[in-house]
């Protein structure tokens, strides 16, 4: 329906960082009329909520908004909502915005650059105030290989070919990608994996992926590669990456998301030269761009469009 016939009172529920929802309580009833938004747990009248915006939602929540018709992530990832909770007939959207790709842009093209130029080493030199240099070798002979090619994946790719990197790309399906090798399916894994000098994962999380970083994917891999994780902490086997590293086939790793996170003091982890850790940090959902995403969807809604960013629920992403 268009926007001027929207009479009823329309609510949606923000659960998560209270500081972007309260930012959203400004910004989203600006960007669409007669629009509510509400901060978990202070839902007001259950009966008025027709959108959710949630990261992590609490068990139980679904059941308890007798009226949604849209659940919106406030990430990329999907991973944290249960679709088994969510009636069928709910589409679920994952984030799409422009600050969120640009984060992950630049954490991918820093990492990959970290590895590159040995920076793990000269991170490690430093604490032995150690002046010991090694020699750079140009981008062109460091082959990159990014798993997943879809919107994060795809802009991560495109941007590593202006940098002279050879790049190449896994997915499901095949990409066209100008620069860009692609590979797709698991039939070609190995092809991919034994042109990958740096192995980027940005991949969703879902059950086909789960645990994919692991032993027999390393053993893959040329003597020497390296690993960045962008994607989830279940996608690499910990021990597996220690084990490959041990043995001396997997030199470093730059792994922004782990299995348990926060990541616990104890973890070997974060005491091991040849790994770097990052808070989850990789991208972020910008106020404004993420404001700008969910409104767009909200009147495409209201005026019977198709939406973007729906995710397959069969497929898990
Ligand atoms: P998209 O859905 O746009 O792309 C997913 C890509 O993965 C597609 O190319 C898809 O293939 C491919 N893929 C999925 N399953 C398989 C499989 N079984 N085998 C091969 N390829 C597969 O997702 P985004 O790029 O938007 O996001 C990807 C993930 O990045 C998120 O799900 C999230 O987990 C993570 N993320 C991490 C952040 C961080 O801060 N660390 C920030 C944001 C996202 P096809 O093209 O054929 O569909
Ligand atoms: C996301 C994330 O999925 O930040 O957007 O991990």
């Amino acid at each position: 329906m268009p926007d001027a016939d929207v009479e009823r009172a329309e609510t949606l529920l923000h659960i998560g960082d209270p500081i972007r929802g309260r930012q959203w309580q400004t910004a989203l009833p600006d960007l669409v009329p007669n629009l509510d938004v509400r901060q978990w747990p202070d839902i007001g009248d259950s009966a008025t909520i027709r959108y959710l915006a949630a990261w992590n939602p609490p068990e139980g929540v679904f059941a308890a908004l007798p009226n949604l018709e849209v659940v919106f992530s406030v990430g990329a990832g999907v991973d944290h909502i249960d679709f088994a909770a969510v009636p069928k007939f709910i589409p679920v959207i994952r984030m799409t915005e422009p600050g969120l790709t640009q984060g992950v842009v630049e954490y991918a093209t820093f990492a990959v650059l970290a590895l590159h130029r040995g920076m793990l080493r000269y991170f490690d030199l430093q604490r032995n105030a150690d002046w010991i240099a090694a020699e750079a070798v140009p981008t062109s002979t460091r082959r990159v290989g990014v798993l997943g090619l879809g919107i994060l994946g795809g802009a991560i790719a495109r941007h590593l070919v202006t940098l002279s990197f050879p790049v190449s790309g896994w997915s499901r399906s095949a990409r066209q990608i100008d620069g860009v090798t692609s590979f797709a399916g698991s039939a070609a894994l190995p092809a991919f994996l034994a042109e990958t000098d740096i192995l980027v994962c940005i991949l969703p999380l879902t059950s086909d992926t789960r645990g994919i970083l692991g032993a027999e994917i390393f053993a893959a891999l040329p003597q020497g590669a390296s690993i960045v994780n962008i994607g989830r902490g279940d996608h690499l086997d910990e021990e597996a990456l220690l084990s490959a590293m041990d043995d001396g086939h997997i030199a470093e790793a730059v792994l922004d998301v782990t299995r348990q996170e926060p990541l616990p003091p104890s973890h070997r982890f974060w005491n091991d030269p040849r790994i770097l850790i990052t808070p989850h940090i990789a991208g972020t959902t910008s106020v404004a761009g993420g404001a700008t995403a969910i409104a767009e969807n909200i009147r495409r809604y209201r005026s019977k469009m198709p939406l973007t960013g729906v995710v397959d629920r069969l497929a898990g992403y």
